[in-house]
């Protein structure tokens, strides 16, 4: 199997990007960021506790989030792989991650970082807001998701980083281009 972490800050493309990868490479999409709007839209007893934290741009217990994945990793075990788009996203998740897919005798084999500055992450996800109305794409929420990533989240990089794991891609630029550099990535890997 395939299984890549597509990992950024809130904005950085990780949804957009993971659209074409599962195309060209045929993997299974696992957004917990998905997931978890899932569950408000239904409004499950899950949903309705996450919908407030996700409106404060906070990150939802790492129970909730491994519960989900262990779920899905199970459903699709033995197909061609997995994108993981937004999760993991605390050092926690990353050690539960690895444990889940030990238990499949898999592992991750990439984790892909796409790289965008502040100011462009804020204006992406205002635009983003605007058009959709989604409620956690607003200015306030938007500083907090970004706080929270820089605090909770970066640290993961360092997890990947030690198993000689992590790269990084330029994350400007149009939707194409940045495909075509998550590909190289992707196919040099041995
Ligand atoms: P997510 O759904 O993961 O939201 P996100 O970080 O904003 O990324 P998203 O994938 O949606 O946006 P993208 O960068 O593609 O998480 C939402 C919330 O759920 C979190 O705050 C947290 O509360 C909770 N949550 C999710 N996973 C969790 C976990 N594992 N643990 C705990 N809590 C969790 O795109 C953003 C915008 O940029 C789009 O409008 C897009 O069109 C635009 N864009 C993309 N590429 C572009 C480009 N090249 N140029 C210009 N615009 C571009």
């Amino acid at each position: 199997m395939l299984n890549i972490v597509l990992f950024g800050p809130p904005g950085s493309g990780k949804g957009t990007q993971s659209e074409k990868i599962i195309r060209k490479y045929n993997l299974v999409h696992i957004s917990t960021g998905d997931l978890l709007r899932e569950e408000v839209k239904n409004q499950t007893e899950l949903g309705n506790k996450a919908k407030e934290i996700m409106d404060r741009g906070e990150l939802v217990p790492d129970d909730i989030v491994i519960g989900m994945i262990r779920k899905k990793l199970v459903e699709h075990a033995g197909g061609p792989g997995f994108i993981f788009d937004g999760f993991p996203r605390t050092v926690e998740q990353a050690r539960e991650l690895r444990k889940a897919l030990t238990d499949l005798d898999e592992r991750v084999a990439v984790m892909i970082s796409l790289e965008v500055p502040r100011e462009e992450l804020v204006k992406r996800l205002l635009k983003r807001g605007v058009e959709t109305g989604r409620s956690d794409d607003n200015l306030q929420t938007i500083n907090n998701r970004i706080d929270v990533y820089n605090r909770q989240t970066l640290p993961v990089t360092r997890y990947y980083g030690k198993m000689r794991k992590h790269r990084t891609v330029d994350g400007i630029g149009t939707v194409d281009r940045i495909f075509d550099r998550i590909v190289a990535v992707i196919d040099n890997l041995n």
